[in-house]
C-alpha cells in the first residue's frame, strides 16, 4: 500500500473520535515542517475511536475455532472435504457462551469459515456448508445459534470470515471479491449486532491454484456501512495483530504508532509467521511507535494491539490435546503479559466434536477466573482513599469501575510522583496502573518505589509506557509506603486508575 493509499485509507476508515471537535481524531498527518516537539504534542493528542474505546475495555474476548477440521483432526483444511463429516451431536453455543462468559470474557469471534471454505451458516453462495451435513438434517446455522447465545448473555459477537478459501472455484478470478462481499453481506444482515469482524492474513492458492488479490477497501465500506460499530482486526484498520501468538505481548506497547504499520501486506506476509519479531515469542525489546520512529513518520493513528494465543497447542480441537490444556496459572501470566501490557487478550477455546467446549477447557478457565478475582479483589489503596500527586490538579478518590475519573497533572507538567500510605503494611509483588486512554496515550517511563525499614525509599521496579493498562510485577516487598514516579511523558499524564497485589 503506498502512502497516498494509507492517508486515503485513513480518512475513509478512521472515524473521529468526535464530528465537532477537528483536533480530536483516531489519527494525525505529520507535515514535513513539524518540529520534533510539534510531534510529540500531536502523538499525545491521538485518541481511540468510540468503537476502539469500547473494544480496548473489554480486555477479555474469545475465539472459537470450529469446523470440518474438528471432524477431520487437522489444522487447515484442503477444501476437499465431505460436509458430510461435519456432524456435532451436542452441540451447544450457550455452553460455549456461558462458559466464557462466566470466566469474565466480554465477547466472542466464531470462525464462520476457516481456509477450507466450509461455512457454518446455510449460506447462498456456496453448497459447501453446514447446509449439506447431517446435523440438524442440513437445517442447522452454527452461526445463528452462537449469535443468539451472546445477545442473550449479553456478550458482544464478532465473525472470522477467511480471505483465502481452498473451496470456492471462483477463487483466484474477479468473481471471488463480490462472491466474498456476499457472505460478508450475509453475515452482517442476519445476525443482528456484530461487534468484531476479523480477517486473517493468509493468502494461499484455490482449488486452481490461482491466488487472489483481495479488495479489502470494498470490504471495509461494506462493515462499516452495515455494521458501524465493529471493530476490523488484523487485516483491517481498528486492531492490530500484535505480532505473535505466544501470548507475551510488548513491554513498551503504544497504541498511537505511525501509519506505515497500516500497510496489508506487510501485515499479510508476517501473519503465517507463529512470532514475528523474536524466536522465543517475547517481544519485550520490540517498540513501534518510540520518539525516534515518530520523527520519520509522515501519519500517526491510534492503532492498538490484540494479543491472540489458543489455550491449547492449535488452533481446532485434537483429543490428543486434552492433556496439554493451559492451566489456570498459565492463563494468569498471559494475562499479565497481553492486558498487562496494554493489549485485549483473544484467547481461543475450541469446542470439541460433540460440539461443546471439553471438561479441561471449562476448568482450567474456571481456575483462571477464580485466581484473577481473587488476586484483583483485594486492592491497595482500598476504596475510597483519595490519592493526588505531587503537582497535581486534581485529586482521585479509589472507587472500583471509575475509569472515566482520572487525575493529572498541571499545565506542562509531564513526571509527577503518586505517594501512598496504607494503615498497615502489605504483601506486594504486582502494580495496575491506567491512564484515561480517551484523552491519549502519554506515559513514556515510570518507576515504583517502597519504604523500607532504615534503608528508606528503595526503587523497586520500572516501566516504559502504560496505555489503557499496564501490570507490572516486580519480587515480593511487605510496605506500608509506595510511590510511582512518572518519570516522562508526552504532555500532562492522566491516570485513572492504580492499584497494588499480591498473587
Ligand atoms: C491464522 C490461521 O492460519 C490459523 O489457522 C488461525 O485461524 C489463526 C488465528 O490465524 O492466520
Amino acid at each position: 500500500m503506498t502512502h497516498k493509499s494509507i492517508i486515503c485509507f485513513l480518512i475513509i476508515f478512521c472515524s473521529t473520535w468526535s464530528a465537532f471537535t477537528q483536533d480530536i481524531s483516531n489519527y494525525v498527518i505529520i507535515n514535513p515542517s513539524d518540529s520534533p516537539s510539534e510531534i510529540i504534542r500531536k502523538a499525545a493528542q491521538v485518541v481511540p475511536s468510540e468503537r476502539q474505546l469500547r473494544w480496548q475495555k473489554l480486555e477479555l474476548t474469545a475465539f472459537f475455532h470450529f469446523g470440518i477440521n474438528t471432524f477431520t483432526n487437522r489444522e487447515w483444511g484442503e477444501g476437499n472435504e465431505d460436509p458430510k463429516l461435519f456432524n456435532p451431536t451436542k452441540l451447544d453455543a450457550e455452553q460455549w457462551v456461558r462458559t466464557v462468559k462466566e470466566a469474565g470474557f466480554k465477547q466472542v469471534i466464531l470462525t464462520a469459515k476457516h481456509h477450507d471454505g466450509f461455512c457454518l451458516w446455510p449460506t447462498k453462495t456456496t453448497t459447501h456448508s453446514v447446509a449439506q451435513s447431517p446435523w440438524k438434517n442440513g437445517t442447522g446455522d452454527v452461526v445463528k445459534e452462537v449469535a443468539d447465545a451472546c445477545h442473550k448473555y449479553g456478550i458482544g459477537f464478532g465473525v472470522y470470515l477467511s480471505p483465502w478459501d481452498r473451496n470456492a472455484d471462483c477463487y483466484g478470478t474477479d468473481a471471488y471479491n463480490p462472491f466474498f462481499e456476499s457472505q460478508l453481506t450475509e453475515l452482517l444482515t442476519q445476525y443482528g449486532q456484530v461487534d468484531e469482524v476479523w480477517f486473517d492474513g493468509a493468502c494461499g492458492e484455490g482449488p486452481n491454484g490461482k491466488k487472489q488479490v483481495y479488495d479489502f477497501m470494498s470490504w471495509y465500506s461494506l462493515i462499516r456501512k452495515l455494521q458501524p460499530q465493529a471493530v476490523i482486526a488484523i487485516m483491517g484498520p481498528d486492531v492490530r495483530w500484535v505480532g505473535t501468538e505466544s501470548g507475551m505481548g510488548r513491554a513498551t506497547e503504544w497504541s498511537v504508532i505511525p501509519t506505515s504499520n497500516l500497510d496489508l501486506s506487510a501485515i499479510a506476509s508476517h501473519s503465517q509467521n507463529n512470532v514475528i519479531f523474536k524466536p522465543n515469542g517475547n517481544m519485550m525489546e520490540e517498540v513501534l511507535g518510540s520518539r525516534e520512529q515518530l520523527m520519520s513518520a509522515t501519519g500517526l493513528v491510534w492503532y492498538p494491539a490484540e494479543t491472540d494465543v489458543s489455550i491449547r497447542p492449535g488452533w481446532f480441537y485434537h483429543p490428543a490435546e486434552d492433556t496439554l490444556v493451559k492451566t489456570g496459572r498459565e492463563l494468569m501470566e498471559i494475562y499479565l503479559t497481553s492486558v498487562g501490557m496494554n493489549s485485549v487478550l483473544l484467547l481461543n477455546i475450541p469446542p470439541n466434536k460433540e460440539g461443546l467446549v471439553s471438561n479441561e477447557d471449562v476448568n482450567s478457565l474456571k481456575e483462571f477466573a477464580t485466581l484473577r478475582n481473587s488476586i484483583f479483589s483485594n486492592r491497595f489503596p482500598p476504596n475510597g482513599m483519595v490519592v493526588f500527586c505531587d503537582n497535581g490538579v486534581n485529586t482521585k478518590s479509589i472507587t472500583d469501575h471509575q475509569y472515566d475519573t482520572y487525575f493529572t497533572t498541571k499545565q506542562g507538567d509531564s513526571t509527577t510522583i503518586i505517594t501512598f500510605s496504607f494503615k498497615a503494611p502489605q504483601l506486594c509483588n504486582l502494580m495496575m496502573i491506567q491512564e484515561n486512554i480517551a484523552i491519549g496515550q502519554r506515559i513514556e517511563s515510570f518507576e515504583i518505589e517502597c519504604s523500607k525499614p532504615n534503608e528508606g525509599w528503595v526503587k523497586i521496579a520500572e516501566g516504559t509506557t502504560v496505555g489503557y493498562k499496564r501490570i507490572l510485577q516486580f519480587p515480593e516487598v511487605y510496605s506500608s509506603g509506595f510511590k510511582i514516579k512518572i518519570i516522562s511523558s508526552r504532555l500532562e499524564p492522566t491516570i485513572s486508575e492504580v492499584g497494588f497485589y499480591h498473587w
